[in-house]
C-alpha cells in the first residue's frame, strides 16, 4: 500500500488489529463520548471522503476557522490522509484578517463555524473557493455543519494518497515585523520526526493520558499535544478550551498537561489545585512564551512538580527542551533536541559566537519548515547560507549547555502564548482619522505576561479619543491582538537616527497594565 508519511508514522501501527483499533484516543468530559483509534480512522476516512468529493485533490490547501472539536482534530487528518495541505486559523480572527489568508493561500475549500457562514459566503465566491461549515457535534443527531452531515453519508474505507517526507502537511500562518503574515510550510517529516523525538524525550506511552485544553490552531495544541499523543497510542481528555476549574475537575484522570505560561499562574490561582490532587501526574509541560522563574519555583513549591518548559517556534516545531530526567533549570529552556542543531550568533555577520556570548539563535534539523508560503525572498532573508534558521530571539548558552532566551530581536508581543506583531496594528492605527503616528508595545501583564498598549500621536489640531479608536478598530481585528489601553501622546521619542524608541514607552508604561 502506498505509504502517506505523516499519517502512517502516526499511526500506521495503531489500526491493524481490533485489540488496537479499541485503544481509547479521546474522552470528552464535555459531552461524555468516548473515542478509539479505530474512530480515527473511520471518521477521517469518512472526513477523506467527503475532501475528495469536494474536489480536494494532492497538494490542494484547505482552511479551516472553527470552534475546537474533535471532529477538528479528523478533518486535520482527513486533509493529510487526503494529501491535502491543512492550514487553521484562529478563531478569533475576524472576517478583514481572514480575507488575506484565503487570497494569500488559495485554497480549495474554505471550512468556518455554521454560525459564521453568512460572513463568508460574497468572499469565498468572489476568490472562487468552495465554501463549506463544521462546528461541535454535541448530540450527533442535529447537524453540525456541512462537512460531517457529508460524513455520516460517506464510507468509512479511505484509499490513504501516497506522499512523501518533503511533501506539505501544513500552512501556518505566523505573522511578520512587516505587518503581512507568512505561511510558514511545514512538511510531514518536519512534523512527524518532531513528535517522535517528543514521545522520546518526554517518556511517553500508551498509558499516557493528556489533559488537552490547548486551542488546535496552533503549534502547541495541534501538533506539539495531538501528534504526541497519536504517536505514542496514548490518550487525550479533550476540553473546548482552558478554564482553571475544568483542569481541578479533570486531573485526577489524567497523567499530563500541556501549556502556556498563563495556565500555571492561573492554576496557581486557584486553591483546590494542590499537591494531593495532582500527586499522580507524571508531567507538566509549558511553552509558547517565557514561563517567569517565579512561576518556576511557585509551582514546585505549591504541588512538588517542576514544570518542563521548552521552546518552539511555528516555522520550526521545538528546538529545545529541559531534561526529563535531571535539572529542569527555572529560567531556561533546556538543551536542542536530538537531531536539532543549535548555535548563537552574531545578529549582523551570522558568524557564530563563542559559549556564554548573547546572540541570536539559530537552529537546523528535520524540524526545520520548507520556507513561507510564495514568498521565496522573505524565505531567503530568514536562513544562513549554511541552512541556518534565523529564529529572532536573543539567548545565551550557558556553561552546562542550557539555552536561555534573554529577549526578542523582533518587534514581538507575546500575550498569552499568542503573538501579536506591533506593526501589523500600527498600520491600522495610522489609517485612523486624525492619527498621525502611532507605536505598539507590550508592558508586563499578570495574566498574559505581556499586554498590548497603543501610543498615538494626532495630527495637527485633530483630538484623539481612546474609546473612539478601540471601538473603531474592533472589527478589524481579533480580541486578542486589540490593545488594552491606547494613550494619548504629542511626540513619540526617537533616537538620532529617527527610530522609535519602544524601550523608552515600554519603561514609562511599565505598570500601566498591573492592576
Ligand atoms: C483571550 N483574550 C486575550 C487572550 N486570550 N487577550 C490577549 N491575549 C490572549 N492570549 C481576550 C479575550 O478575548 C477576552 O476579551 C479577554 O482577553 C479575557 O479573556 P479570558 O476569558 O480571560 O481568556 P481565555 O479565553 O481564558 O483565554 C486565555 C488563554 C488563551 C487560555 C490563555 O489565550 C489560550 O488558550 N492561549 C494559548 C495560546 C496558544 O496555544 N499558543 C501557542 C502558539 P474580552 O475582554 O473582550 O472579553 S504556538 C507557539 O507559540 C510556539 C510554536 C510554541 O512554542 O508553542
Ligand atoms: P510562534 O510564532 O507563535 O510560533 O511563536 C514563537 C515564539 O514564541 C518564539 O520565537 C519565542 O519568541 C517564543 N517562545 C516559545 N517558547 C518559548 C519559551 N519557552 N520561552 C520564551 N519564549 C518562547
Amino acid at each position: 500500500m502506498a505509504e502517506n508519511y505523516l499519517f502512517d508514522g502516526l499511526l500506521g501501527d495503531k489500526l491493524g488489529s481490533s485489540q488496537n483499533r479499541n485503544a481509547l484516543f479521546a474522552t470528552l468530559p464535555g459531552d461524555g463520548r468516548r473515542f478509539t483509534y479505530g474512530d480515527v480512522e473511520d471518521v477521517s476516512g469518512r472526513f477523506a471522503n467527503v475532501l475528495l468529493g469536494l474536489g480536494v485533490r494532492p497538494g490542494d490547501r484547505v482552511a479551516v476557522q472553527v470552534p475546537k472539536s474533535i471532529e477538528a482534530i479528523m478533518l486535520y487528518l482527513a486533509v493529510v490522509r487526503a494529501g491535502a495541505v491543512f492550514l487553521p486559523l484562529n478563531t478569533g480572527y475576524t472576517p478583514a484578517e481572514i480575507e488575506y489568508f484565503l487570497g494569500n493561500a488559495t485554497p480549495r475549500i474554505f471550512v468556518c463555524d455554521p454560525g459564521k457562514r453568512a460572513d463568508y459566503e460574497a468572499l469565498t465566491e468572489s476568490l472562487g473557493i468552495g465554501l463549506e461549515t463544521m462546528g461541535v457535534w454535541q448530540d450527533h443527531e442535529t447537524s453540525a455543519g456541512s462537512i460531517p452531515d457529508a460524513g455520516l453519508a460517506a464510507p468509512t474505507a479511505f484509499d490513504t494518497v501516497a506522499r512523501a517526507e518533503d511533501d506539505l502537511a501544513a500552512i501556518l500562518y505566523t505573522s511578520g515585523t512587516t505587518g503581512r503574515s507568512k505561511g510558514a510550510m511545514l512538511t510531514h517529516a518536519n512534523l512527524l520526526s518532531n513528535a517522535q523525538t517528543l514521545v522520546d524525550v518526554w517518556h511517553f506511552t500508551s498509558d499516557d493520558v493528556l489533559l488537552h485544553a490547548l486551542p488546535i490552531f496552533h503549534t502547541h495544541g495541534l501538533f506539539v499535544a495531538t501528534n504526541v499523543i497519536l504517536s505514542a497510542g496514548a490518550s487525550l481528555i479533550f476540553l473546548p478550551g482552558f478554564s482553571a476549574e475544568a483542569i481541578v475537575a479533570n486531573i485526577s484522570d489524567a497523567t499530563c498537561l500541556m501549556g502556556v505560561p498563563t495556565f500555571y499562574t492561573r492554576l496557581l490561582d486557584e486553591p483546590a489545585f494542590n499537591r494531593d490532587l495532582v500527586r499522580h501526574m507524571r508531567l507538566f509541560v509549558s511553552g509558547s512564551a517565557p514561563l517567569l522563574a517565579e512561576t518556576h519555583v511557585q509551582f514546585e513549591g505549591r504541588t512538588g512538580h517542576r514544570i518542563l518548559e521548552r521552546y518552539g517556534m511555528t516555522e520550526t516545531n521545538m528546538n529545545t527542551s529541559n531534561p526529563y530526567d535531571g535539572e529542569r533549570r527555572a529560567g531556561t529552556v533546556g538543551f536542542p533536541l536530538p537531531g536539532v542543531k543549535l548555535r548563537i550568533a552574531d545578529a549582523e555577520t551570522g558568524k557564530p559566537l563563542p559559549q556564554g556570548e548573547i546572540g541570536i539563535i539559530e537552529v537546523k534539523g528535520p524540524n526545520v519548515f520548507a520556507g513561507y508560503w510564495e514568498m521565496p525572498e522573505k524565505t531567503k532573508e530568514e536562513f544562513r547560507d549554511d541552512g541556518f534558521f534565523i529564529t529572532g530571539d536573543v539567548g545565551v548558552v550557558d556553561a552546562d549547555g542550557y539555552v536561555q532566551i534573554v529577549g526578542r530581536s523582533k518587534d514581538l508581543i507575546i500575550s498569552g502564548g499568542y503573538n501579536i506583531y506591533p506593526k501589523e496594528l500600527e498600520l491600522l492605527l495610522d489609517e485612523e482619522d486624525g492619527v498621525l503616528e502611532s507605536a505598539v508595545i507590550g508592558v508586563p501583564h499578570a495574566d498574559f505576561g505581556e499586554g498590548v498598549v497603543a501610543v498615538v500621536v494626532p495630527k495637527p489640531g485633530a483630538r484623539l479619543d481612546e474609546a473612539a479608536i478601540l471601538e473603531n478598530i474592533k472589527p478589524r481585528i481579533a480580541r486578542f491582538k486589540q490593545p488594552r489601553r491606547v494613550i494619548v501622546v504629542d511626540e513619540l521619542p526617537r533616537n538620532t537616527m529617527g527610530k522609535v524608541q519602544k524601550n523608552l514607552l515600554r519603561d514609562v508604561y511599565k505598570t500601566l497594565l498591573e492592576s
